[in-house]
């Protein structure tokens, strides 16, 4: 791949690849990032200067991705605004960044002729029945439910049309809920692990028995790793691990791991418009590039995730009031 220009690359995922990017390749890297609240610098401490840069600025800055993109070989394309209930709250920055910002990547794509990758999510097909055996495919039509995810499906039509009118070489995937070291603690899995550090209960949508598919966050950047290395030009690869656990049983887990009784978790107000299930199957991945998943185990890529988290305290303790806060103001 030579030189990358990652976006995102301090958030949760981005930060990953790039993690994983310089420990199995000699790739120089190129993060940029608007370091938002999503953004955590501590994330990339430790890599090495001389492959490694951060540059902070918006990938709706088109001046700034024209320049970085001329730069490098390959970009891979992370920055989103990332979060369903931020974008109920208030949907603009979605449209920007998730639109906008797409545009400004693949202008620059186009101008300069470079390798592109397009990150998405499983959220764009809506969502499935609870208990019936139907899963997400790459002709599954679109069909999404949230300001979050229907600008996610903006951004993935923008590719395909760049790909068919001006002939960008560009490849994307969509990829099920991850989970892992570094996640924002405004996401399901780490605010309920840093509730039970902090003697808060963990707290549940509903009934809590909406599906997530989940994935470990090592294993959808091997995926694009992968597609990088092997996929065809205009192709999507669904990424999914057969992860398929409802909220409940997530959350039984966690308070089982961390030592608590099962049922200490509160039902609070479940969010509007809420997804049911999300499903994914990743045989044309499988397939046709030879990739596997090789955290398959939820137990213990939960277990290892929790312990994260204890040790990792000064990473996420500054994020995790205001998220409280700003979720105090939609429960009850
Ligand atoms: P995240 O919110 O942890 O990270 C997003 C990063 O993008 C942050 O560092 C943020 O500062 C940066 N960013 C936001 N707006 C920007 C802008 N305008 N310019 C520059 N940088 C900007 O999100 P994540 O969970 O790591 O998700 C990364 C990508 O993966 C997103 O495209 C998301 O849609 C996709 N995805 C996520 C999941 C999941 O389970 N988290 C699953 C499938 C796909
Ligand atoms: O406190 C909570 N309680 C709860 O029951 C939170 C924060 C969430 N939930 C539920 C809502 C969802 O059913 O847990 C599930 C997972 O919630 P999120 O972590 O917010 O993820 P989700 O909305 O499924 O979207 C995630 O996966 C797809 C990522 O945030 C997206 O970026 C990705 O595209």
């Amino acid at each position: 791949m030579g030189k990358l220009l990652v976006t995102g690359g301090a958030g949760f995922i981005g930060s990953n690849f790039v993690h994983l990017v310089m420990d199995n390749t000699d790739d120089t890297v190129i993060v940029l990032d608007k370091m938002g609240y999503a953004g955590n610098e501590s994330s990339l401490v430790g890599l090495p200067a001389n492959r490694f840069t951060l540059v902070v600025g918006d990938v709706c800055d088109r001046e700034l991705v024209d320049r970085l993109v001329a730069k490098v070989d390959t970009v891979v394309h992370f920055a989103a605004e990332s979060h369903n209930d931020n974008s109920l709250d208030d949907p603009e920055p979605f449209i920007m960044t998730n639109l906008y910002g797409t545009f400004a990547l693949l202008e620059a794509v186009r101008a300069h002729d470079k390798r592109y990758h397009h990150i998405s999510t499983d959220e764009v097909y809506g969502d499935l029945e609870i208990g019936s055996s139907e899963r997400f495919c790459e002709t599954t039509p679109y069909r999404p439910s949230s300001p979050y995810s229907s600008s996610k499906a903006g951004s993935d039509h923008l590719v395909r049309s760049w790909v068919r009118s001006f002939e960008i070489r560009a490849t994307l995937s969509n990829c099920s809920n991850n989970y892992g070291p570094r996640q924002h603690v405004e996401k399901f899995i780490p605010r309920q692990i840093t509730n039970v550090i902090d003697g808060i209960r963990p707290k549940l949508y509903g009934q809590g028995l909406n599906v997530r598919d989940w994935i470990h966050v090592d294993d959808h950047n091997s995926a694009v790793l992968r597609i990088l290395e092997a996929g065809v030009i205009g192709e999507t690869y669904l990424i999914g691990a057969d992860g398929e656990k409802n909220n409940r049983s997530v959350i039984e887990s966690i308070l089982f791991q961390m030592g608590q009784p099962t049922d200490a978790y509160d039902h609070v107000t479940n969010r509007p418009g809420h997804d049911m299930r999300y499903a994914i199957d990743a045989t044309k991945l499988r397939t046709e590039l030879g990739w596997e998943p090789v955290h398959s185990n939820f137990e213990i890529g939960l277990a290892s995730t929790i312990e994260w988290y204890r040790t990792n305290e000064s990473w996420w303790r500054k994020q995790k009031k205001f998220v409280e806060v700003r979720y105090a103001t939609r429960e009850q």
